[in-house]
């Protein structure tokens, strides 16, 4: 038992760990309006469960909509489309929300499963949206809970993870035995149709693009009849499945039409529906407008200032659905800033890293946690995947080899992997070494590799000190002399390069490419 307890211990929370919780304290300020709502129910593939903290509003899972109040709780399973509103002209609504993946958070619990004190005893009985009225004693319970978790979020000691998930067991502790008993469900689907609806919710999201997407080829895919399926779905969406599909492909048609340059036809295509003719009858029957005056209304909805300006538009959605992390939406916004002649430079700049700029702030001021900015991290990889060919350049082949990576104890890669592709540019060969990456690791490389240079980025003020530890590890090693240390990331100065008698530091990818051509150069 104590070898498991120590095992755990010594295997610190990895980052794909650290982005299974996340929590959030949402201002629901917009009115609840049935017949608009649907378009704005969202779903995740966490369990979330939300305490509304102040005011009152509506609730809507799937097709229902339940009224809520301070001191209301909801424990919603993954994939629920659903999502939190005021009520029109009423105080606004606060709710505190808590996400998580129940299969990480719970792997080795499984014993609980069947007794009713954890999350997975809540959905035992096929409710996928559990709602409870708390007295207040409990109320305060979970308040105080969620603000421990959220304490324990900030602080992130060392051993965080352990603590949050105590808090976050204690809190489905607390929530499971109220809940117990004297629980309302506001939706409720048996098991067995659950799992069907939720993989038809899941299909649709995903291959929506797909002309031929049907519920027929669902249903032989789950092995039940187009009748039946088709029957559970509208009972619980409140939808046809062909209505529900066609407002997924012309929500996104909206998206294409405000933040692309795309022609009518390509939108067509790209969202899998039929034809030019009926996306017009449709477009109208959803929206009210032509798919062009959508497109002339959003634009002018802009501003004076940026009137016509379609590249400024473009940029600022980039920025935008970065920050929102919608990786799919940046890669083609990204391309289509291209396509409309844009400066990479100038993508890269006012698009991508812009973005990452309010990310990065509101992460410093706590109004975002890891979560948030690693999906963040993620829509820009995406972005610099496709402006990649764009910044390289001609890659004429240069005489030289580089090792580049980021420092021991240090996880970001984003600016290193910049600086690797800007080097890349510049016909250079670059050995990538990826992130905690140790001295005496870069030293070897360089040596082995015959590399001209050692680059090395830094992020966190704590580990830009290692850079110290590469330069003496070269010495040691006795190669100083003929290997070049370049330096840099966001804490890295001049001043500090001197100080550790590192060679060169750069602020940027760009100068960074440039000064090591110039090194190799010499060499
Ligand atoms: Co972290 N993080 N992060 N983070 N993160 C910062 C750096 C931070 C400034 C945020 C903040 O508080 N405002 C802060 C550091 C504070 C400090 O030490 N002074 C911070 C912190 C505290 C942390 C954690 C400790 C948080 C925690 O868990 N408690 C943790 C540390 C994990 C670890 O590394 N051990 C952490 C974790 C993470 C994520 C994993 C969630 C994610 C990284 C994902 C990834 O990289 N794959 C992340 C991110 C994304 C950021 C911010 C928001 C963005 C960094 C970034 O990619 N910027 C960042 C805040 C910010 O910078 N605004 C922040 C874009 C990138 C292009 O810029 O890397 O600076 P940058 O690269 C530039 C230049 O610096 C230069 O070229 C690039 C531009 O052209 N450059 C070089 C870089 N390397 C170079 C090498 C060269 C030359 C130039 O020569 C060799």
């Amino acid at each position: 038992m104590n070898d498991l307890k120590n095992e755990r211990r010594r295997s610190l929370p990895s980052v794909a760990e650290r982005d299974l919780l996340s929590y959030d304290l949402l201002s629901c300020i917009e009115p609840y309006d049935p017949d608009t709502v649907s378009e704005q129910l969202y779903a995740s593939h966490q369990i979330e469960i939300a305490l509304v903290t102040e005011g009152r509003g509506i609730h809507q899972s799937l097709n229902q909509a339940v009224p809520c109040k301070a001191g209301d709780v909801y424990i919603v399973s993954p994939e629920v489309p659903h999502g939190y509103f005021a009520l029109s002209g009423a105080e606004p609504m606060t709710v505190r929300r808590l996400r998580f993946d129940p299969l990480d958070w719970f792997d080795g619990e499984a014993a609980e499963k069947e007794s009713a004190r954890y999350c997975y005893g809540v959905f035992r009985d096929g409710a996928v949206v559990s709602y409870a009225m708390l007295n207040a004693e409990t109320e305060l319970k979970i308040k105080t809970l969620y603000d421990a978790i959220s304490l324990e979020l900030r602080e992130r000691e060392e051993d965080w993870s352990d603590a949050v998930r105590a808090h976050l067991r204690l809190t489905m502790i607390a929530i499971g035995r109220y809940v117990n008993g004297a629980i309302k469900a506001s939706v409720t689907i048996p098991p067995k149709e659950w799992r069907i609806l939720r993989t038809v919710l899941q299909t649709v999201a995903e291959r929506f693009p797909e002309s031929d997407l049907t519920l027929e080829g669902i249903a032989e895919r789950v092995y039940v009849s187009k009748s039946y399926l088709s029957r559970i779905f509208q009972r619980y969406t409140g939808k046809h499945f062909s209505e529900y599909l066609r407002s997924v492909r012309l929500k996104h048609a909206c998206v294409l039409l405000r933040t692309t340059a795309l022609t009518v036809e390509e939108i067509v295509r790209a969202c899998g529906l039929k034809d030019v003719p009926s996306f017009y009858r449709s477009f109208h029957a959803y929206t009210e407008v032509t798919p062009t005056q959508f497109r002339n209304q959003y634009s002018r909805n802009y501003g004076e200032n940026q009137k016509g300006d379609k590249i400024m538009i473009v940029l600022s959605e980039i920025s935008e659905n970065l920050q929102r992390g919608k990786a799919k939406l940046v890669k083609e916004m990204v391309q289509t800033a291209l396509d409309e002649g844009c400066d990479p430079e100038r993508i890269l700049n006012e698009g991508l890293l812009s973005g990452m700029n309010v990310i990065g702030e509101k992460f410093k001021n706590n109004e975002v946690y890891v979560p948030e900015v690693l999906v963040a991290a993620r829509a820009m990889n995406m972005g610099m995947q496709v402006l990649k060919p764009a910044l390289l350049g001609s890659g004429v082949k240069a005489n030289g080899r580089v090792c580049i990576g980021t420092v021991q104890g240090d996880l970001h890669d984003i600016g290193k992997n910049l600086v690797r592709m800007m080097l890349e540019g510049k016909g250079l060969e670059v050995v990538d070494l990826g992130v905690d990456v140790a001295p005496e690791t870069f030293v070897q490389t360089a040596i082995e590799q015959n590399c001209n240079i050692i680059c090395c980025s830094a992020l966190l003020t704590t580990t830009m000190g290692v850079m110290r530890d590469v330069v003496k590890a070269a010495e040691d090693a006795g190669v100083r002399d003929r290997v070049k240390i370049m330096v840099g990331g966001a804490p890295v100065t001049e001043a500090f390069c001197r100080e550790i008698g590192a060679d060169v530091y750069t602020s940027d990818a760009a100068s960074a490419a440039d000064a090591a051509l110039a090194l190799c150069r010499e060499a």
